[in-house]
């Protein structure tokens, strides 16, 4: 075992396989605070909204196999565009929708706005995968029908099977109502249901503060639905539907209501499953910005939660949606959304970026366990590690051979009992950029610190933490995926934290790892630069 050497802001480059010592780096170039200046954007209500005309030819906006336009050109010469995750040629993206397996492919649909790269007017974009990692782009799914129920917006839902029809099940505003839509043609082109909305109101008896959503799945009774939903004055709500035909659909009460206090006045994209043994609950909660998740038991139309917990602490990760595939896996995405200003996601031409898809299962004392698909595995590039390193306490170590801005790593590490230990990544070489990645042992809390992760003044800087308990004997794993702008973290296979990080400058590439204030062991790092999708 080699032993790096101790003392604050020590810093000891090392190689991966041969752990070679280095003489570091240190080109050390002046940081530059570019300041994004705010360009005059057209907002929600100052939009050149399509015509009606373009809104019936939905592929008309959007060059699936032709030539790229000028914004898909201006989206792709950003150098903060993810490379390796899934998201649309250029302008908007939020929600992941319609998540289903069909045939040899997954279908991959998505709230889309394709006037703007901020939140308007919602259609669904379309992507289809084999693979889950590589993407085609389809034609738009759903278009807003100029005086229909979704005149306003085609909003978030879901994708069924009815006996063979491929269906769409989701909200249209304004008001918030419930509509449908099926596919002939392989689940390429839309006919929305002549009787729209098929949900009309919600529930005569509630004061409700939404209504939207609609999460839909067979049972031999039938299909259920929960919607989203929040009554006033009390807290975040999911509400029960049952229906013979998707058409027609029987309101059976609220599944489960919450707390305002506690779980947020309303809960957006509900998501209600079967998990080992019990049942999940995944609800997106305003105005907490945060996706919670109830484990428990499901029966007469109650869900009883037994424990809970945060999907996902990084703040820039909401609105999931997850799917059982042919493996029966139950795979979920995410909507990451921007950690900048919206002047500077105009200027990019472009916003949101999805999650990797991650597997969820019950651990064996009912924990939520989440982690990356093996499919991720196709990007991998070549394999770099290295094996026992001991820092000292206060020890850094720039690790030479691992860098990039497009790259997954896992590192299995012991920081010390009064410890902090970790790696950073998208490093400067002097030092004025970079994002700490950090296990701190007396806390008991995985942390992504980003106060330092760019000079641009239009960057959201600050620390996200997640409780994780790891005692003494046990190593912390930190599985990471960096994409540019996009980190997310993995720790020990139950908690996660998804960031947005826009390094200003070109070498901000490098990764090392570092002790605080105790030693630290790392026991394997592992890294594979990834490939472009
Ligand atoms: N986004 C959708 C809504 C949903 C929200 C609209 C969550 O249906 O409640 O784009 O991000």
């Amino acid at each position: 075992m080699k032993r790096l050497a101790a003392g604050a802001g020590q810093s000891q480059p090392i190689r991966s396989r041969r752990m070679l010592l280095m003489a570091a780096a240190s080109a050390a170039l002046m940081s530059v605070a570019v300041g994004c200046k705010a360009p005059r954007v057209p907002g929600p209500g100052r939009s050149n909204r399509l015509s009606s005309t373009s809104r019936g030819t939905p592929s008309g906006q959007y060059s699936v196999t032709g030539e790229a336009t000028m914004t898909e050109r201006q989206a792709a010469s950003d150098a903060h565009r993810p490379q390796y995750h899934f998201l649309p040629p250029d302008k908007w993206m939020n929600d992941p929708n319609g998540l289903i397996q069909w045939d040899d492919r997954y279908h991959l649909f998505y709230q889309y706005n394709p006037e703007w790269p901020y939140l308007d007017v919602k259609y669904w974009g379309h992507a289809v995968s084999t693979d889950l990692v590589h993407w085609k782009h389809l034609p738009i799914a759903l278009v807003p029908t100029p005086g229909g129920p979704d005149k306003d917006g085609c909003w978030t839902g879901c994708a069924v099977n009815d006996r063979g029809m491929p269906t769409l099940v989701y909200t249209g505003v304004h008001p918030e109502v419930q509509c449908i839509a099926t596919s002939s043609d392989g689940l390429t082109t839309w006919q929305k249901y002549d009787g729209n909305p098929v949900i009309a109101k919600p529930p005569a008896d509630l004061d409700v503060v939404g209504f939207r959503d609609p999460f839909v799945w067979r049972e031999e009774a039938g299909w259920y639905a929960v919607i989203g939903s929040g009554i006033r004055g009390v807290g975040g709500a999911i509400l029960l539907y049952r229906s013979d035909d998707l058409r027609r659909w029987e309101y059976l009460g609220p599944a489960l209501v919450g707390t305002e206090f506690e779980t947020g006045t309303m809960w957006e994209c509900p998501n209600l499953f079967p998990i080992g043994d019990k049942f999940c609950l995944i609800v997106s909660a305003v105005p907490l910005k945060k996706v919670l998740y109830f484990i428990g038991s499901y029966a007469g139309g109650k869900f009883v939660p037994q424990s809970h917990g945060v999907i996902d602490h990084g703040g820039d990760f909401y609105a999931p949606q997850t799917m059982q595939d042919r493996k029966l896996r139950r795979l979920m995405w995410g909507w990451v959304w921007e950690g900048r200003d919206e002047a500077a996601q105009y200027a990019a031409g472009w916003a949101g970026v999805m999650s990797v898809p991650r597997v969820l299962s019950l651990g064996p004392k009912d924990e939520l366990r989440i982690e990356p698909a093996p499919e991720l595995e196709l990007l991998r590039g070549e394999h770099k590690h290295l094996e026992r390193v001991e820092l000292g306490a206060g020890a850094r170590a720039p690790i030479s051979d691992m860098a990039g801005a497009a790259f997954e790593l896992i590192a299995r590490f012991r920081p010390g009992p009064s410890g902090r230990a970790g790696i950073k990544v998208r490093c400067s070489p002097n030092g004025a950029e970079q994002t700490l990645i950090a296990y701190d042992q007396p806390k008991q809390q995985l942390l992504v610190d980003r106060t330092r992760s760019s000079t641009y003044i239009s960057a959201h800087l600050d620390v996200h933490e997640a409780p994780l308990s790891v005692s003494h004997d046990e190593l912390v794993q930190v599985h990471i995926f960096v994409d540019h702008s996009v980190i997310e973290v993995c720790g020990n296979s139950t908690c996660w934290l998804t960031s947005r990080i826009y390094p200003s400058r070109a070498d901000s590439l490098g990764v090392e790892l570092l002790a605080e204030n105790d030693g630290a062991t790392f026991e394997s790092v592992e890294f594979w630069p990834l490939k472009s999708i």
